[in-house]
């Protein structure tokens, strides 16, 4: 029996309710959901922290953040990262004999970033170029060779579509031609890399660069979808008068900054007053009249249109590999780093919350022999789960040692196989993500530095609509978790 091939497809800020298997209405995922329908959904799946490069950080190493200890992200020309010497699960499947590929977006942030195990990287590492020339990004050569500048599409968007840009939210159409869009590379080039895979087993990791914001599907795409067809996420009345002021201080800024190529820029001043006076927050009824509503189902449609691209390109890959005869011995993994708010709780993006859209992954695994094919499973599972299991899969060496033998790496991930057998046996009682909120089957804890804790019933409340903290008949549960939290981040409020 050959070792099988693995590959993991994910893309970037991906909430884990919009594709088509996990119930959304609107968005069209018919790739992702074949993976869904021949695999197994993972339901509680989780980031170990909703930014990108601490999350992918958990991914090579199988460690939580608190571990590895990149906390934030990482940009070319800052030396943070993963300490020298780390070992990744790609190390150890090229010492087995697997050609070891990345495909699109890395953003690691590793010290020794020459040394991931990597046989190939063709890298496409964002949508704008935040990378100064020098730095290796594959894509930018081959835009080029094409006749463009990465530049133009920031100066297209500084300038030329500024007040469109502004209006709606970093919503608008791509400007280069959809062959030019980067997941377009990211995809055509991992086809061309599996039509030209040979005897030796591979790993390879397509890494796309959507749907993160901007939310810039090429024309195609964009025509897709009609924006009135967006549900908009429920949001009660006085929904956050309950919650921790830095939700509402975060709506606002959402709603009232010009948003910046990546995200919404720096804090305004109204912010900035908020942010020292917490008296100045407006109201939930008053935020939820800050962003018209056609330009919130219009942010929402252009995010799914992105996702429907990275859909179509993953359904070429499946066929790729069902033409070449190696669906029947290679294992796929789709998920996400992170996910997005997507203006549920009225917020948008990522950062201040640890809400499930924003902390919880789409996370699906498809084994060639039909293992757990068809069933899904609700048990707690991370991102930093799959190192293990891919050196599992490949038989090959552990990231740690058996006891008595020599240390190698202290490991906060659990090979998920057992699971594919068997969905209803937990691997995780609990997990934490980043350095102040804690996950179980039931509940949710999160620690706000200087504001109220949040605690949901996850069970009884998936939408975290109402915050539990402080209420009597739930003090018990209340102080085992923030005891929980507390002690392994030694935490003194
Ligand atoms: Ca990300």
């Amino acid at each position: 029996m050959p070792r099988p091939n693995i590959l993991l497809i994910t893309t970037d800020e991906q909430n884990a309710r919009a594709a088509g298997y996990a119930g959304d209405p609107t968005v069209r995922t018919p790739s992702i959901d074949r993976i869904a329908r021949e695999g197994m959904v993972f339901n509680r799946a989780y980031t170990t922290q909703p930014l990108c490069t601490p999350a992918r950080a958990s991914v090579w190493t199988g460690q939580h953040v608190s571990r590895h200890n990149v906390n934030g992200n990482i940009f070319t020309g800052r030396k943070e990262g993963v300490r020298a010497g780390t070992v990744t699960f790609s190390n150890l499947l090229r010492r087995a004999g697997y050609e070891t590929a990345l495909i699109g977006k890395r953003h690691l942030g590793f010290e020794n970033e020459a040394d991931i195990g990597l046989d190939y990287q063709d890298l496409a590492e964002s949508k704008f170029d935040f990378n100064p020339p020098h730095r290796t990004d594959h894509y930018r050569h081959w835009l080029a060779e094409q006749g463009h500048a990465k530049e133009e599409i920031e100066t297209w968007v500084r300038r030329d579509m500024h007040e469109e840009y502004v209006r709606n939210y970093g919503a608008v159409r791509h400007p280069l031609g959809e062959d030019l869009y980067i997941d377009s590379y990211i995809g055509r080039r991992s086809v061309e890399y599996l039509r030209s895979r040979g005897e030796r087993p591979f790993f390879l990791w397509t890494s796309f660069c959507a749907p993160h914001h901007p939310y810039d599907p090429p024309a195609r795409y964009d025509e897709m979808y009609d924006p009135d067809d967006v549900v908009l996420p429920e949001r009660p009345d006085g929904e956050l008068e309950g919650k921790p002021l830095r939700h509402r201080i975060w709506a606002v800024r959402c709603a009232r900054n010009a948003p910046a190529p990546h995200g919404w820029g720096a804090p305004s001043q109204e912010v900035q007053a908020m942010m020292e006076n917490p008296e100045l927050c407006p109201s939930t009824a008053e935020i939820a009249g800050m962003i018209p509503e056609d330009v919130q189902r219009l942010m929402i449609a252009r995010y799914y249109a992105t996702i429907t691209l990275d859909d179509d390109w993953i359904g070429r890959m499946l066929d790729t590999l069902q033409e070449r005869g190696l669906l029947e011995n290679t294992i796929v993994v789709f998920a996400s780093d992170h996910g997005d708010h997507l203006g549920e709780h009225h917020v948008w993006l990522k950062g201040t919350t640890m809400y499930e859209s924003l902390v919880r992954v789409p996370f699906l695994v498809r084994m060639p022999d039909g293992l757990g094919a068809g069933r899904s499973c609700d048990e707690l599972v991370s991102l930093f789960d799959l190192a293990p299991t891919f050196l599992r899969w490949a038989d090959a060496e552990q990231l740690y040692t058996p006891e008595g033998h020599e240390f190698r790496e202290e490991l906060d991930g659990r090979p998920l196989d057992s699971l594919l057998e068997c969905p209803g046996e937990p691997i995780h009682d609990e997990l934490f993500i980043g350095t102040r909120a804690l996950v179980t089957r039931e509940w949710k804890y999160v620690w706000n530095r200087g504001d109220l804790p949040e605690l949901y019933n996850l069970q009884d409340d998936p939408g975290e609509l109402t915050n539990l903290t402080g209420r009597p008949e739930y003090t018990d549960v209340e102080l085992a978790l923030r005891e929980r939290l507390h002690a392994r981040f030694n935490i003194n409020p």
